[in-house]
This record gives structure tokens, C-alpha cells and sequence, in this order.
């Protein structure tokens, strides 16, 4: 298995984390999305997307998207860690929390920092109010996952999943690309995050 990625990314860094997990090592292709590497010719033949993260089987499979990627390594590799859930009930909890965390968290959060910096602005119309608006969800969903986890150890319930991995990394967005600052804010969040960091994978 061969990973194209640039490492330093969000969504890298969400399947680098479930590697690490699973102890899963991939030979690996950096792609260097700032300067449109993921734009070319070659990249455009093997990515459905044109994003990193990208996951190449062989030379005619390769799987986009990180949840998918994640999804089918955890498939291949025998493991009790059950990062998608083990009960039907869990594994509804860990979809319901994962896909709120991407699409009320990750998803307006990197709308916010693309159209905000303007980094991609090569090849994207970029448009200030709709990064401000971004920012503005962003920062409405931080009091919803605080609540969880008032309430709860981890972000779908009493196990680590695949819906921490990703509420790890937006959190990170939010720390280090969006100046929305969490730790010492919001005192659930920041033990959990604390707690996640104690994990292989998490603290690097
Ligand atoms: N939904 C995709 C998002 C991937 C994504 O947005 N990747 C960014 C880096 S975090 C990227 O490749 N950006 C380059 C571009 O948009 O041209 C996933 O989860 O893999």
C-alpha cells in the first residue's frame, strides 16, 4: 500500500493518526498541495478527488476520501480496537458522531481557513464572508462537543473511535489555523484532549 500525502494536513494527519493506531507503517509519496502537485496530470488519473489524503492499492485501485481510507485499512488489519464501533448500537453512535464532527467541525472549518487565508486561491474563488460565516458555525459546534463530553469519555461514547481522531484534528484546526482558541476554555474538551495525547499516534 502506498499513501500520497502531504503530512502536515489536516486530513493527513486524521489517517496518519489511524495508522499509527492500527500500527499499520504504508510506503508514502509526499504531494505537495500547496504548490498544485495534487493538480497534475498524473495525480488526476489515480484521484477521484484531486485531495490528499490518497490511498493506492495497486496501480489500478486507489481509495480518497480519509474515512474511506480508514474504513478499508481497519478492514484489512485483524484488531480489537474497534475505531468504527464494535455493537450495532455503537457503530451507529461512532456514524452519528463522526459525521457531526465532519460535517458541523471539519467541513465549516476548513471553509473558514481556506476562504479566509486565501491559501488555495490558484484555484478556488475565494469569499471573505463565507470563511467569517465558517468561522461563525465553527465556533457554535465547540459548546455541542463540549457537552458530549461532559457527559462522556470519549466523543461517541465510552471508547476511542474514529470519531476522536477526527474531533482531535478539529480541534487542531481550530488551535493552530483558525485562532479560535479551546484549551483552558472549554475544561471537557481540554481533558479529553489531554487524555487523547497519552495515546501513540496523538502526541507526535
Ligand atoms: N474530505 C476529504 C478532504 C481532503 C482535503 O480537503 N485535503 C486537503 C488537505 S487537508 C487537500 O488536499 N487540499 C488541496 C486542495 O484542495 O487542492 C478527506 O477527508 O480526505
Amino acid at each position: 500500500m502506498k499513501l500520497y500525502e502531504m503530512a502536515t494536513t489536516p486530513s493527513c494527519r486524521r489517517v496518519n493518526i489511524f495508522l499509527k493506531l492500527l500500527g499499520v507503517e504504508p510506503e508514502r509519496v509526499t504531494v505537495d498541495v500547496r504548490s498544485g502537485e495534487n493538480l497534475s496530470s498524473h495525480y488526476r488519473n489515480i484521484s477521484a478527488n484531486l485531495k490528499v489524503p490518497l490511498l493506492e492499492i495497486d496501480d489500478d485501485t486507489h481509495l480518497c476520501e480519509s474515512v474511506a481510507i480508514c474504513r478499508y485499512v481497519d478492514a484489512i488489519t485483524p484488531n480489537q480496537l474497534y475505531l468504527f464501533g464494535r455493537s450495532p448500537l455503537e457503530m451507529a453512535q461512532v456514524e452519528m458522531w463522526q459525521r457531526m464532527v465532519e460535517l458541523q467541525g471539519l467541513m465549516p472549518a476548513f471553509q473558514a481557513f481556506r476562504n479566509l487565508s486565501g491559501v488555495y486561491r490558484d484555484r478556488e474563488t475565494c469569499i471573505e464572508l463565507w470563511g467569517e460565516e465558517s468561522k461563525k458555525r465553527v465556533a457554535a459546534f465547540l459548546p455541542v462537543l463540549e457537552q458530549q463530553l461532559a457527559k462522556h469519555r470519549y466523543v461517541a461514547g465510552s471508547d476511542l473511535t474514529i470519531a476522536d481522531i477526527s474531533a482531535f484534528v478539529f480541534i487542531k484546526v481550530c488551535e493552530n489555523a483558525l485562532q479560535l482558541p479551546v484549551i483552558g476554555h472549554y475544561p471537557n474538551i481540554s481533558a479529553w484532549l489531554q487524555e487523547l495525547q497519552q495515546h501513540d499516534g496523538f502526541s507526535a
